[in-house]
């Protein structure tokens, strides 16, 4: 299906505004080629006098009628004006409303996608969709659509007086026309690849250009600042060669269609001159045929602007609507598990998972998360840890087995009633710009500042909080950048303690903060963990010491499992880690390899 057909699918609501839009262009354009019709009843009336058409209607006298063709002309103008006034209200207005709409539309859809989605995309790819290519459209819609409309209208017009006028030279002048339509179509095939190349040029740039924005300082620690320009540099290039090479085609459209229509206006001249002369065309009918000639074939030679406006707006529609008719591979489920009814009781029965199309991560996983209980998971990097974690999120579906919630498959429940009844505390924290306040508040919006408080109390947070210049108002900075890794931290464990979840996951949560607010931490999620499912990975074994029950994951499977004691005596991976962490490991020497 073409672009503009998808187009018109998706705009349900704003087809009748569309409508509307193309009879004020179609209005614009009849009283807009009124002029040529009244120069030639000025010169009717100047040569026939008292037989002039204006006379067959009723008005004698040549002054009379002289004046009542000012009127009109005054009348035609003004209508012609007003019409053009509405019609580009109307457009404009509409290219508005579709650009939000589109823009809304793609956004909420992408909000709802799958998490593998966007690992598979760079963000500035998407951004790019989301931004540069819906607006792309006004292009279009602003002028392009007025102008196809008005070119068409033209045609039919002109086609109608010429043949009531003088059908005899009439076909002279749109001998032109099957080739100029044939022509553009040909064009247009032909253009469309270069543009949907041009816009995925630019998406190269929009990402490239975000990322090396949000990696600005490990750019400047390492001075690869020439080499990111050079970088830079090479993607520019090739959206310029891109760009070039519809250019190339898009120029020589104007000069082509040029000549074609040249071709029909000297014809016209010519013949209807002999035809003229010879007596069988009126000299009114004949000035008027040479001027509307010219009205026909010169806006065609516009054409091919707005064939260009047409194919980079489509280019760019293509783009959006891709991204809206990509389906969300996670269906949600059907049961509705209010808050209070969660008991807290997770189990991954013999899960198998790996990351689209990379190596196993979990490996027959079996494990049990018993109610309001602590476990912990420990291992080593790129054990599996965190994946488990999105896994229980439900970020992504097993491959084989499955995850339960209270004995109910994950699948089965609707995924905002699972996310609503978890509390996490992520390895990479992401704070939004905005306030200290509003990003412990993220979760629950509309919470009381006192609650909000309390919580940043329990994350040990207030205190540096009460330190920063505006204290809870203090912007953060994008991504949380004017804090320190440890604050930042502590925010987001804030954030998880006010929404107060029956489950509770800290996934290396006290990884950035030094011993003393660690052991504080500690102390508040010893008091928070009571009646709580509390799901604790750590690498600090010190933190999980008091973990009902730990897992060892060793690539993707269940190494190890017993409380601390039973694992710190018993041989294998855990006392291995213990007796590192404890001591023994302190006696090397700086130097010495371990
Ligand atoms: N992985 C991947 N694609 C992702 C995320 C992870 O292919 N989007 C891979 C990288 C690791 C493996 O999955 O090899 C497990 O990653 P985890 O994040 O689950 O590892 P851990 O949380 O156990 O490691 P760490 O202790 O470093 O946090
Ligand atoms: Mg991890």
């Amino acid at each position: 299906m073409s672009p503009l057909r998808r187009l018109w699918e998706y705009a349900t609501e704003y087809r009748s505004d569309a409508k509307i839009a193309t009879i004020y262009s179609f209005l614009n354009k009849l009283f807009d080629l009124a002029p040529p019709l009244l120069i030639g009843a000025a010169v009717d009336i100047v040569v026939r006098r008292e037989n002039s058409i204006l006379a067959d209607f009723g008005v004698e006298d040549t002054r009379t009628q002289i004046v009542v063709l000012a009127v009109m002309t005054f009348t035609i103008w003004g209508l012609e004006s007003f019409f053009q006034y509405v019609s580009s209200l109307k457009w404009r207005n509409l290219a508005q409303s579709i650009q939000h709409e589109l823009r809304m539309d793609a956004y909420g859809h992408v909000q709802g996608l799958e998490l593998s989605y966007f690992e598979d995309r760079a963000t500035g790819d998407l951004m790019a969709v989301l931004n540069d290519d819906v607006n792309q459209l006004e292009r279009f819609l602003d002028t392009g659509a007025d102008d196809v409309i008005q070119t068409g209208a033209t045609v039919v017009l002109i086609g109608i007086v010429f043949f009531v006028l003088a059908p005899s030279v009439a076909w002279m002048a749109f001998i032109p026309i099957p080739f100029i339509l044939w022509g553009s179509i040909r064009y247009q095939r032909t253009l469309e690849p270069r543009y949907a190349a041009v816009r995925e040029q630019a998406a190269e740039i929009n990402s490239q250009l975000s990322n090396n924005l949000g990696g600005i300082a490990t750019i400047k620690s390492f001075i690869a600042e020439k080499r990111e320009v050079a970088r830079l540099g090479d993607t520019s290039q090739r959206y310029r060669e891109a760009n070039r090479s519809a250019i190339k085609l898009s120029s020589a459209f104007s000069p082509l269609i040029r000549i074609v229509i040249l071709v029909g206006f000297t014809a016209t001249l010519v013949f209807g001159g002999f035809q003229s002369l010879d007596g069988s065309l009126e000299v009114g009918a004949y000035s008027v045929m040479v001027f509307l000639t010219q009205r026909l074939l010169w806006p065609l030679t516009r054409l091919g602007q707005t064939f260009d406006l047409y194919q980079r707006a489509m280019a760019s529609t293509s783009r959006v609507l891709n991204v809206l008719d990509t389906e969300v591979s996670l269906a949600d489920g059907t049961v509705a598990l209010p808050r209070k009814d969660v008991d807290g009781a997770f189990a991954f029965e013999n899960v198998t998972f790996a990351y689209s199309e990379g190596p196993v991560v979990l490996d027959g996983l079996s494990v049990e998360i018993p109610a309001r209980k602590t476990t912990a998971f420990v291992g080593s990097t790129g054990a599996g840890k965190t994946t488990l974690v999105k896994l229980l999120l439900r970020f992504y579906d097993p491959v084989s087995g499955r995850v339960t919630l209270d004995g109910r498959d994950l699948r089965e429940l609707q995924v905002n009633d699972l996310r609503h009844a978890i509390g996490v505390v992520s390895q990479d924290v992401f704070l939004f710009h905005g306030s200290v306040r509003d990003n412990i508040a993220y979760g629950k919006p509309d919470a009381d500042f006192e609650d909000i408080v309390r919580a940043a109390k329990i994350a040990e947070a207030d205190e540096f909080i009460n330190e920063l210049a505006d204290g809870y108002d203090t912007i953060v900075g994008e991504r949380g950048q004017k804090l320190s890794g440890g604050q930042r931290q502590r925010i987001s464990i804030a954030r998880a303690v006010l929404i107060d979840p029956p489950i509770l996951v800290l996934d290396e949560a006290t990884s950035s903060v030094d011993n003393e607010t660690e052991a504080a931490i500690q102390r508040s999620f010893d008091r928070l963990s009571v009646d709580r499912t509390t799901i604790v990975i750590a690498h600090r074994l010190s933190t999980i010491r008091y973990a009902d029950r730990i897992y060892v994951l060793d690539r993707g499977q269940v190494a190890q499992q017993g409380t601390h004691d039973q694992l710190a005596d018993a041989e294998g991976i855990y006392s291995g880690l213990w007796s590192v962490q404890t001591g023994e490991a302190h006696d090397r020497r700086p130097g010495e390899v371990a």
